[in-house]
């Protein structure tokens, strides 16, 4: 059995900020893909043995079922001892950004994709609304990174890998994400990281009907 199994799927851009930490650090991972789209997080079962929850990721490892990806980032950043910190000033920059990301890239980036690609809504007010949030959460990141090569300045950490969650998911978000110069140069930086790889070749992915 492998050291860590990654209870996820492929269109979870949460999951994937774990899926990618554990193959950049070379860790012994495999996946299992959770039938979200089929409501398995949503049951009993998956509440009572998984996280109570009701959300992927989930990392299994020691017997221990561990939840929300930047929990999961911070545990992994110490067991695997790198893209951490090396002061106490720089953990928290990272858990910083790694909030600022949960409340408002990757939720709302998540949320909009989701709509857009899978419940294919049509343009409504509540994703011209979402959209203009998150317009506005990647013009802060755009000009931070104006300024920092990666999230917390010249080196990569968890902090990145937590906010380019829903970034590679080329075509999903309805947002190119080329207007933003710094963000997408950041991505490049991470994707040129050796063993990099996209989130569909990482985790099992369910045949969603109009996604890419
Ligand atoms: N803050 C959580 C968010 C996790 C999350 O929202 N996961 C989604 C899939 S990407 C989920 O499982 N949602 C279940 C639901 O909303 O019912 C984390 O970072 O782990």
């Amino acid at each position: 059995m492998a050291d860590y199994i990654l209870h996820c799927m492929a269109e979870s851009g949460h999951s994937y900020k774990v899926a990618l930490m554990l193959q950049l650090c070379g860790a012994d991972w495999k996946p299992r893909w959770v039938d979200f789209f089929n409501g398995e997080t949503r049951t009993d079962e998956f509440r009572t043995t998984y996280n109570e929850l009701g959300e992927v990721p989930v990392l299994e490892t020691g017997g221990q079922m561990m939840t929300q990806s930047g929990v999961i980032l911070d545990f992994l950043a110490e067991k695997l001892g790198r893209f951490g910190w090396e002061n106490e000033t720089e953990r928290r920059e990272i858990l910083r950004w790694t909030l600022f990301d949960n409340h408002k890239i990757s939720s709302q980036l998540g949320v909009l994709r989701f709509l857009r690609t899978f419940a294919k809504t049509g343009e409504t007010d509540t994703t011209k609304w979402l959209e203009t949030r998150c317009r506005s959460a990647l013009a802060i990141l755009n000009k931070h990174l104006a300024r920092n090569a990666f999230a917390i300045g010249d080196k990569p950490t968890i902090a990145d890998f937590s906010l380019c969650g829903y970034m590679f998911y080329e075509g999903e978000l309805g947002i190119d994400l080329n207007e933003y110069g710094n963000v997408a140069a950041w991505l490049e930086r991470i994707k040129s990281l050796p063993g990099w790889d996209h989130p569909n070749n990482l985790m099992p992915r369910q045949a969603t009907p109009g996604a890419s």
